[in-house]
């Protein structure tokens, strides 16, 4: 069986307008198994480090403020091609280009406040997971549900 691993984010905006649920419950109803997960109030160096590669883009003070602003729930998730499927289930970037039906584009409309994020390759999954959780990367544990999944 795949073990491939993602790391989903709820930004700020989308802990604090409740809905951590919501998206853990789509990556869980498709199949996923959520490997890890915690509440985080990142640092402004933490965030810096996490969006390393945006740096120089007019938009990243504004997107560190906004990820700065409260917690984040930070987890991991496993499965059979997680990290392409995690974004599709994410939506575009820009909420105004997400398909209805995805998480950005039920439930956002802002590219500065776009909900979630997920990670883009399997390399970055492993760095922002490393970044994230340190050693503990993943809880791993079996689940009977898996012979109905695969
Ligand atoms: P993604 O891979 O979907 O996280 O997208 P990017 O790495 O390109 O962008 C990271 C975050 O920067 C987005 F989630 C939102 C923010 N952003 C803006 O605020 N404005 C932009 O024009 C592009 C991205």
């Amino acid at each position: 069986m795949a073990t491939e691993q993602t790391f989903i984010m709820v930004k700020p905006d989308g802990v604090q307008r409740g809905l951590v649920g919501e998206i853990v419950g789509r990556f869980e109803k498709r199949g996923y198994q959520l490997v890890n997960a915690k509440m985080v109030h990142a640092s402004q160096e933490h965030l810096e480090q996490h969006y390393a590669d945006l740096k120089g883009k007019p938009f990243f003070p504004g997107l560190i403020k906004y990820m700065a602003s409260g917690p984040v729930f930070a987890t991991v998730w496993q499965g059979k091609d997680v990290v392409k499927q995690g974004r599709a289930l994410l939506g575009a970037t820009n909420p105004l280009a997400s398909a209805p039906g995805t998480i950005r584009g039920d439930f956002a409309i802002d590219v500065g406040r776009n909900i979630c994020h997920g990670s883009d390759s399997v390399e970055s999954a492993k760095k922002e997971i490393s970044l994230w959780f340190g050693q503990d990367g993943s809880i791993p544990y079996k689940r009977a549900v898996d012979a109905w999944i695969y």
